[in-house]
């Protein structure tokens, strides 16, 4: 089997590469080891940047976001029991959208099983391999090998995935910060406290207070790093989010039946280069930001949006330019979103011991509530800076 562009994983990067492949008479494979009810269900993001989803609406899908995303202005900040609304569509114009990750992926799954596919699910690479002219993948299907070959190889297949080892150790750079934190998780019927979403930082520790409907939310909660569930059982859950969340200008938090629980572990990750000859690295597997900020998915958006503009100028014209240029042009706005996610996570977790780190945390905290400089700062950034090719349609 043969295509022009393998596509190992289909997340949020592997499925949008494929659709704007796709609309410019690009010929993609999408290869991915899970099956399909297993990513179609998997709860993670939540915060859709503006440029994602007017990406979304350029390329034809997003009839059911615009339907069923939750459109917020900005988020609010609680501390010291105050809470506090930052209006970042005031001050810049823009929104975040909440819509949930395996929705996205639905959307873009549905959209390229209607175009023809292909979507090789239950399919696991277990080995690339390029030459100066083409690229050769091995697939296993529940025990059955097969080879595929390709002119190009999108890596998307997340920080886990088996793509980064390709890139020769010679002239790599890789940057990794890990914090002693993780994030414990939590879907619940309950109402949400605040009508769009809320950091609380509180001394001992954050708490996150976001939202899937007018009844279901999304918590979570500040845990150190290497925690086991099930020390966990849900009074703890909601005693510990109540303290952490609790103001003199709110009701106490809302309990309720939590219907889905997981740990995620904070982290910092860059690869430089995302690239090696015909193999180009997206998103997470190129990537990895703590969630305080909710920019990953994002990011590998932005990735799927830079590669199809180069690989439709190699298709198209037969530029190569742009190809060379990938890494170049996709990591000024990573390492944006880094420090945004940096400045989010340091300022609303406990993390350090020292005496002075609470009270320095407060005090940005508190420009951030009296400063609308402050606040057009962060919220360029949290409603998503432009991503760094603009998607132009062929037939433009
Ligand atoms: P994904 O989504 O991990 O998809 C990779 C896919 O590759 C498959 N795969 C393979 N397939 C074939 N062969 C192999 N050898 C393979 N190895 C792996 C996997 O099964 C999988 O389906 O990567 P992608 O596309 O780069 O997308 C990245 C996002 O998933 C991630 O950055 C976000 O979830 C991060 N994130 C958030 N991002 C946002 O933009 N907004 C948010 O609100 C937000 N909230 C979050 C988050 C991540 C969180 N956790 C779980 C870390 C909240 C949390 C708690
Ligand atoms: C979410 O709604 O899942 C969410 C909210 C804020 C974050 C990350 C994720 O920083």
């Amino acid at each position: 089997m043969h295509t022009q562009v393998a596509i190992i994983g289909a997340g949020p990067a592997g499925l949008t590469l494929a659709h704007m492949l796709h609309l410019q008479g690009i010929s993609s494979v999408v290869i991915e080891c899970r099956g399909r009810e297993h990513i179609e269900t998997r709860t993670r993001a939540g915060i859709l940047e503006q440029p994602t989803v007017t990406l979304f609406e350029e390329l034809g899908v997003a009839d059911r976001l615009n339907r069923e995303g939750l459109s917020h202005n900005g988020f609010y900040v609680r501390f010291d029991r105050s809470t506090h609304h930052l209006d970042f569509h005031r001050l810049i114009g823009g929104n975040a959208t909440v819509y949930p990750q395996q929705e996205v992926v639905k959307d873009l799954v549905a959209h390229r099983l209607a175009a023809g596919g292909p979507i090789l699910f239950d399919t696991a690479v277990t080995a690339i391999e390029t030459t100066a002219d083409e690229a050769r993948l091995r697939l296993d299907h529940r025990g059955t090998t097969t080879e595929l070959t390709a002119d190009f190889v999108a890596g998307c297949d997340g920080f886990h995935g088996v793509s980064r080892a390709h890139l020769p150790a010679a002239g790599l750079r890789e940057f990794t910060r890990t914090y002693p934190v993780a994030w414990l998780g939590i879907l619940a019927h309950t109402t949400p406290t605040t009508p769009e979403g809320m950091y609380c930082a509180h001394e001992s520790g954050i708490s996150v207070h976001s939202m899937r409907g007018p009844r279901i939310t999304r918590q979570y909660l500040q845990v150190p790093a290497g925690t086991d569930l099930a020390d966990w059982p849900d009074d703890r859950i909601w005693d510990e989010l109540t303290v952490r969340s609790a103001s003199d200008d709110h009701p106490e938090l809302e309990r309720g039946e939590i219907v889905d629980r997981s740990l995620a572990p904070l982290r910092s990750y860059v690869c430089e280069t995302m690239q090696h000859g015909r193999l180009f690295l997206l998103g997470d597997a190129a990537h990895i930001v703590p969630p305080t900020g909710a920019k990953g998915l994002n990011l590998a958006v932005s990735d799927a949006c830079v590669l199809s503009h180069a690989l439709g100028g190699w298709y198209r014209a037969g530029t190569r330019a742009h190809l060379d240029a990938y890494s170049q042009t996709c990591l000024p706005r990573v390492w944006k979103a880094q420090h945004f996610s940096w400045t989010l996570t340091t300022t609303l977790h406990a993390i350090s011991d020292d005496p002075m780190d609470w009270p320095l945390r407060r005090a940005r905290l508190a420009r951030w509530v009296e400063s609308e400089a402050e606040q057009a700062a962060l919220g360029e950034v949290y409603l998503g800076l432009p991503f760094p090719t603009p998607w132009r349609h062929p037939a433009a």
